[in-house]
């Protein structure tokens, strides 16, 4: 598109257009009034060993959906993305996906076992590994069952959080998993690595040793404090960019393998049904995507006048690229400011000023990675995957803005 009707563009959806000039509603103050609230009358709270959230943003909780398939301790509690701000997680809120609820590991006695084919099986305590090179990355998790409301025939009428709150970040700490195999010695004939969790469950999933000796770490920090029991304390995999599944909490096990442990969760779960019948095996890397959490679906904008338009994007193949927004329906697009920089597959914050006139509107955004990929229209998508999916949907997502200001899901 040429410049010039780009801008137009612009202008037509209301975006960024005069918006410093008509920032509404500030309320003027008295020159002789002076700020001065009743709680500066009195000594303030005592020191506290672990901060906490204020008490009045009680409300800003994960959503706990149990009792997937009739197993109890099987679940996710879903991460309130329209809550929060910026491109990291706080440890609180992280989403978890459990299969077999969260085990009280004794972090001394747990211990992780490199075996198989190795020319020497090796054990680590957790204090043996913090005496290895660390590394720190902010990167996304992210299940392959995230957004699967998307593949319903009808919107679904839910908070962005409970449909699409399957995918936190933080900035993890922890040991490359290269230093531990070199030190193992990886035979010949091995191709993946088998992790094991430490849960009830045994946990297992298999990743190529190509990706392990890649970027793969053994994560012991969460956001500079050691990880939360829940995220999988004291230790846990993280498989940069790839499917959520992929990151075994509570490693507990590597087993140097020539083939893949096919699984339940590498073979009945996490792999996609094709519009053939067929399905696909082994899917790994969490495709581009990109949401508008704020405003979206149950709230309600104040009045016409200038209103953020604000979330996050991310790819598993990379950096996020671009970011475009529509108030249209898809019809016009405008480029979203970036929160620099943005990180390979980490979540990058984006951001733009709209201009609402009070009518009828539909939100969406668009993300672009470096590599080129473009996050697919949802009628692009089932045209591909056809209708009957479940794991990685990643298709652009629809707000309508009707005139009274509430915020629903919709399809174009
Ligand atoms: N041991 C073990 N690891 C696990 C799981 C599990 O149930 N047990 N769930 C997996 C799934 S399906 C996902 S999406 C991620 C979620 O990580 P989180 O709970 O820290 O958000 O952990 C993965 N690792
Ligand atoms: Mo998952």
């Amino acid at each position: 598109m040429a410049a010039i009707s780009k801008r137009r563009a612009f202008l037509r959806a209301g975006l960024q257009a005069g918006v410093a000039a008509s920032a509404g509603k500030v309320l003027p103050a008295s020159a002789t009034e002076t700020n001065n609230p009743r709680w500066m009358n009195g000594p303030g709270q005592p020191f506290a060993g672990y901060g906490q959230p204020a008490p009045q943003e009680s409300h800003v909780i994960r959503r706990v959906g149990l009792n997937y398939r009739g197993i109890d301790d099987n679940g996710a509690a879903w991460c309130p993305l329209e809550q929060l701000q910026g491109s990291i997680t706080p440890n609180g809120l992280h989403f978890v996906r459990n299969h077999a609820g969260t085990p009280a590991i004794q972090p001394e006695q747990h211990r992780l076992y490199i075996h198989g084919e190795v020319h020497r099986p090796l054990q680590f305590s957790v204090s043996n590994l913090l005496r290895y090179p660390q590394v720190s990355r902010q990167l996304f998790i992210e299940c392959g069952g995230n957004s699967s409301a998307g593949w319903s025939e009808y919107p679904v009428q839910r908070t962005a959080g409970l449909t699409h709150g399957l995918v936190s970040a933080s900035e993890w700490t922890g040991v490359p998993v290269r230093l531990l195999l070199e030190e193992a010695g990886v035979q010949a004939s091995a191709l993946c690595v088998v992790a094991t969790g430490n849960d009830s469950g045994a946990f297992d999933m298999s990743i190529p040793l190509e990706k392990i000796m890649d970027d793969c770490i053994i994560a012991l920090y969460q956001n500079g404090e050691r990880l939360r029991p829940e995220n999988g304390y004291p230790m846990r995999l993280l498989v940069p960019g790839w499917k959520g599944v992929l990151s075994v909490k509570w490693l507990g096990g590597l087993q140097l393998s020539s083939q893949p442990a096919m699984s339940r969760n590498e073979t009945a779960h996490y792999t996609e049904i094709l519009p053939s019948g067929l399905s696909r095996q082994f899917t790994t890397t969490m495709a581009v995507k990109s949401l508008i959490t704020s405003p979206s679906h149950g709230m309600t904008l104040a009045g016409p006048g200038v209103q953020e338009i604000t979330g996050l994007a991310w790819s598993g193949h990379g950096k996020i690229a671009r970011v475009e927004v529509s108030t249209d329906g898809g019809q016009s697009w405008a480029e979203a400011e970036l929160c620099e920089p943005p990180r390979p597959m980490a979540l990058t914050r984006f951001r733009t000023s709209w201009k609402w006139d009070g009518e009828d509107h539909i939100l969406q955004s668009r993300a672009t990675d470096e590599r080129g990929h473009v996050q697919p229209t949802r009628q692009a998508l089932v045209a591909e995957r056809g209708d009957k999916g479940f794991y990685h949907y990643n298709a652009i997502v629809s707000w309508e803005v009707n005139s009274f200001g509430l915020v629903s899901h919709v399809y174009v």
